[in-house]
């Protein structure tokens, strides 16, 4: 007979993240059993981890922060418009301590392995400290970007000067005044370091392998009388965001990119490029995400705005994407980045034509020459969306090893569940909305979701939850689908799968990491597989009750609103 009375907890979220938080919120206000594990020494996920200099937002921050409470939307003032990174952690400590969540929560507590024990319709998590923990439900809160992936050169280990991925910046401060710094990678995060620290470095050097589009983030403060009208605005702010397709306040513009003339289109692409955030690349013609001779024009239009702003003529010309057009890959935000090429101790190398060919004691040698440094930053990215759940060894029903059957990509059911991995909940999974949204507009999707699940399950007296093949097949291949109309299908980046760093993440075969079919349409979707009895999911009724708090409760749980 299955007894899950014997369980730790009822459920056990991974990860003390944006998501983490909002779910064990949630959990908390149930009143249900659960506990909150976390491998780093303190909250925040993310914005725990990096803290490396011009990390901040692109959302607009009070897009960016929880909608769920009133009284929070009323205390919290957001400093600046792209709020940076130890604000935006003082926000997420401010909202457990608020809430009194930090209670439930486990840090330095790795989750290594995490077990479908059949029998008992109960997980068994092995965390590094040599516990094994039960719990009837595992919610996967471990967010998008939070598995580093470093380069693999030969002799990293051999520099004795520092040297760190930006994801593990130290957190005592950096002396950079008058050092030798090399920055490897011109993704969103090398942009926003490069920027910051050019004019605070003696000299840098920027290893750049293929240029990324980006344009000017116009980030202001955001004052008392601003931030009151911002307050008297959430209502409606939230409203737009959860009509738009990425879950911003940008919607695109809905003139045909053809109905108007050459010149029309600059006078919005002018306006775009002084306006604030993602303007530029979501308020943009949406013909630039799907039509090349749009999206080229677009594109060169982009470029001249570069060879404006970059000195020197031949720089210019090789921060300028050839590979990709604007917008197929996620856009970098920058402030004066292309400017700090206008310094003298900023120096820009192209490793595609010499690439680094071993990191030595003192520094880097490239294919041409060697390079002395104090400092190395390894900008290079992440085993993005899946790899986190690659990292621990999920085994389901039989045995089954999550990171097997994922391995040229994964397939789900609505991008929060796995078929064969009862129980398992991914509130921003691969193939979810969140993936793919202004995250806290997404995650909140995701957790409201699971969370009316487990109170569907609770309050029918069921056990275990299960997509069935069937239906993951044809969620799977309708994110496929959705694909193909995309031009970022054919792009080199993390929203395809591409890291290479990563055996077998190497360009050429897509993954269907994200949703693309926008917010509204996804939450239209999750929503009515809610109204009509979850369907795509069989539950299984077991004669245990549900462990709340440490008792045995009967439940009849409210609904949290999608
Ligand atoms: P990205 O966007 O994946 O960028 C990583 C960058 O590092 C990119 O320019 C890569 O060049 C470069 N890279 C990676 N590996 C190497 C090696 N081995 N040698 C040289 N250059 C390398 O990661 P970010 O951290 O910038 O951004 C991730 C997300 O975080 C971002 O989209 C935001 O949502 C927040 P490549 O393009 O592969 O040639």
């Amino acid at each position: 007979m299955i007894d899950r009375t014997k369980s730790h907890y009822e459920v056990i979220v991974i990860g003390a993240g944006v998501a983490g938080i909002y779910q064990i919120k949630l959990l908390s206000d149930l009143g249900v059993s659960a506990t909150v594990l976390d491998a780093a020494g303190d909250l925040g996920g993310t914005w725990y981890w990096n803290r490396y200099p011009g990390a901040r937002f692109d959302s607009e921050s009070y897009t960016y922060g929880y909608s769920f409470s009133k009284e929070l939307l009323n205390e919290w003032h957001w400093k600046e418009r792209f709020s940076s990174q130890p604000e935006n952690l003082r926000y997420l400590n401010f909202v457990a301590d608020k809430f009194d969540l930090r209670k439930y929560m486990q840090f330095n507590c790795k989750v290594e392995s995490a077990y479908f024990d059949e029998g008992n319709d109960l997980w068994r998590l092995r965390v590094n400290d040599g516990r094994e923990l039960t719990c009837g439900f595992v919610i996967m809160a471990v967010g998008l970007l939070s598995i580093p992936t470093p380069p693999r050169f030969k002799g990293m280990e051999n520099f004795k000067g520092r040297s760190f991925h930006t994801f593990y910046w130290p957190h005592k401060p950096v002396e950079m005044a008058g050092k030798k710094v090399a920055v490897i990678g011109t993704g969103a995060t090398g942009i926003q370091v490069i920027a910051e620290i050019a004019d605070k470095v003696g000299e840098l050097i920027v290893f750049q392998r293929r240029p990324n589009w980006s344009a000017p983030l116009n980030n202001s403060p955001i004052s008392e009388g601003e931030m009151a009208d911002i307050r008297s605005r959430y209502e409606e702010i939230f409203k737009t965001c959860a009509r738009t397709p990425g879950g911003f306040e940008h919607e695109p513009d809905r003139r045909g990119f053809y109905e108007l003339s050459r010149e029309e289109r600059v006078v919005l692409w002018d306006k775009l490029y002084s306006s604030p955030g993602f303007a530029i690349w979501l308020r943009n013609f949406r013909e630039i995400f799907t039509d090349e001779k749009a999206n080229a024009e677009f594109s060169e239009y982009i470029a001249d705005r570069i060879r404006q702003r970059v000195k020197n003529p031949a720089v210019a010309e090789k921060l300028i994407p050839r590979d990709h057009g604007f917008g197929v890959q996620r856009v970098p935000m920058e402030t004066r980045y292309f400017e700090a090429y206008n310094r003298d101790n900023v120096h820009l190398l192209d490793i595609s034509e010499t690439p680094i060919a071993e990191v030595t004691e003192t520094g880097l040698r490239t294919t041409e020459r060697e390079y002395e440094f104090d400092i190395i930053v390894y900008a290079t990215g992440f085993d993005a969306i899946t790899g986190a759940f690659d990292h621990i060894d999920i085994q389901g029903v039989g045995g089954v090893r999550l990171r097997d059957e994922w391995s040229d990509g994964p397939s789900t059911f609505l991008g929060m569940m796995v078929h064969g991995f009862p129980n398992f909940l991914m509130p921003s999974g691969p193939q979810s909305g969140s993936a793919s949204t202004n995250y806290p507009r997404g995650i909140e999707t995701g957790v409201n979701w699971c969370t009316n699940l487990l109170s569907y399950m609770w309050t029918h007296g069921y056990n275990r939850a299960d997509a069935t093949f069937e239906a993951q097949e044809r969620w799977a291949a309708h994110v496929k689908d959705m694909y193909s109309a995309m031009l970022m299908r054919k792009a080199k980046s993390w929203f395809t799968g591409y890291n290479s760093n990563v055996p077998g993440h190497e360009h050429g075969k897509i993954r269907y990491l994200v949703y693309t079919g926008g917010a509204p349409k996804y939450v239209g979707q999750i929503r009515e597989v809610a109204d009509h009895g979850y369907e795509g999911i069989v539950f299984d009724s077991g004669s245990t009750p549900i462990r709340r708090g440490g008792h045995e409760v009967e439940s009849n749980q409210p609904k949290v609103s999608q």
